[in-house]
């Protein structure tokens, strides 16, 4: 496919209520949002990319950088086979793996375009709906957390995940499982420890938690690997998994018993297949993980969550938990069972970008042509 034309859109959409993570609390959703123009279609993509580098080494103004001046100049005005060929093309970039996913994302849309079949269908997707849960953030007091708690459970999540810090995890830990003692729960510590810490996590073992995600630093298999021997709640590991072969080293050194794959963070939806199947192979579970992405990324996210090996509910909430407006018609919403439906071929599941919300809120566009 020849590709005539690149946008980037910088966008900007306030959270409907701060997202504490240990690492900064959100207050809105600053993105990139990626057209392709090819031969009359368009494809879009979202960079996942945040603000600031605070929780992957890249941000939007390394994306925008790294997008502007090496990525769009290896496509622009070239023929692209797809998605993968793409990525062979800019291998000569190390990481900057958020930056390279928005592109190949936006690829695998125009691919889904032009060849006139749904995502789920070029990738082989298996399920037809897929189950999902709930990210807490740190809330201010434990009433308020409580009060999050009986609101998505209420709406039906499947799994309830809270975001823990040092001095915030415990206290909060016993409160929650005193309330509910028998929901499906887990931690997310988005790095926030170290293995000096590992009384607390053998403590966590009482608490019956599904799993306990990323606990450790995010370049640290070796460690996790210690302290997964050490307790018996699996460890799901999230900043660390950046590719298959990082996968692969994790798994062989048992740092971790599950993955939460976000395409982004691996660079792109071909690689997170690879790490889809590379588990599948060692009957490790997965689930996709969420970046509190706009709706061009959410939808994506169902599509890649209908692998078979996704068994796990996934951090694809309605987006409504996020956000009062979105990117696409209709906005991304649940079934009365909180489920997603995979769109396909045949399903009359469909979700459009609406590009008039995209105009609200917008700050800069830049065009490539
Ligand atoms: O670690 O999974 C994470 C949000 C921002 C950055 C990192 C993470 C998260 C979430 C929310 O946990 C996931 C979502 O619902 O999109
Ligand atoms: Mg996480």
């Amino acid at each position: 496919m020849r590709i005539d034309r690149v946008d980037i859109i910088r966008v900007k959409n306030p959270f409907v209520h701060p997202f504490e993570t240990s690492f900064v609390k959100f207050v809105e959703r600053d993105a990139l949002i990626i057209k392709i123009y090819s031969e009359g279609l368009i494809g879009y993509g979202e960079c996942k990319a945040f603000h600031a580098p605070l929780y992957n080494p890249e941000d939007n103004g390394t994306c925008l950088h790294v997008i502007r001046n090496f990525l769009v100049p290896s496509i622009l005005h070239q023929d692209i086979e797809g998605p993968a060929e793409y990525m062979e093309r800019v291998s000569f970039v190390i990481g900057n793996r958020l930056a390279k996913a928005s592109i190949e994302n936006a690829l695998w849309d125009l691919k889904t375009k032009r060849e006139e079949k749904s995502l789920k269908t070029l990738i082989g997707g298996f399920y037809n709906e897929v189950k999902v849960g709930v990210s807490l953030g740190i809330e201010p007091t434990i009433p308020a957390l409580l009060n999050k708690i009986e609101k998505y459970l209420g709406e039906g999540y499947h799994r309830t995940k809270l975001k823990i810090k040092p001095g915030k995890d415990i206290e909060i830990l016993k409160e929650v499982r005193r309330h509910y003692p028998d929901i499906t729960l887990t931690v997310d510590a988005n790095s926030g420890y170290t293995l000096a810490d590992i009384e607390l996590f053998k403590a966590m073992d009482e608490f019956n938690l599904e799993y306990i995600e990323q606990p450790l630093a995010e370049d640290d298999i070796v460690d996790h690997a210690v302290l997964q021997k050490a307790i018996r709640t699996p460890i799901c590991l999230d900043e660390s998994i950046v590719s298959v072969d990082t996968a692969r080293k994790a798994l062989e050194l048992n740092s971790c018993k599950i993955i939460n794959i976000k395409s982004s963070r691996c660079g792109g939806i071909g690689e997170s297949i690879k790490i889809h199947d590379l588990c599948m192979q060692h009957n490790v579970p997965v689930w996709c993980g969420g970046m509190t992405e706009l709706g061009i990324g959410r939808v994506q996210n169902i599509s890649l969550a209908s692998l078979p090996n996704f068994t796990l509910a996934h951090d694809i909430a309605a987006s409504n938990r996020y956000f009062a407006d979105d990117i696409t018609t209709p906005v991304v919403n649940t079934t009365e069972r909180c489920t997603l439906i995979v769109p396909d071929e045949t399903n009359g599941v469909r979700y459009e970008v609406d590009e008039t919300a995209i105009d609200r809120m917008m700050v800069n566009r830049e065009i490539f042509r």
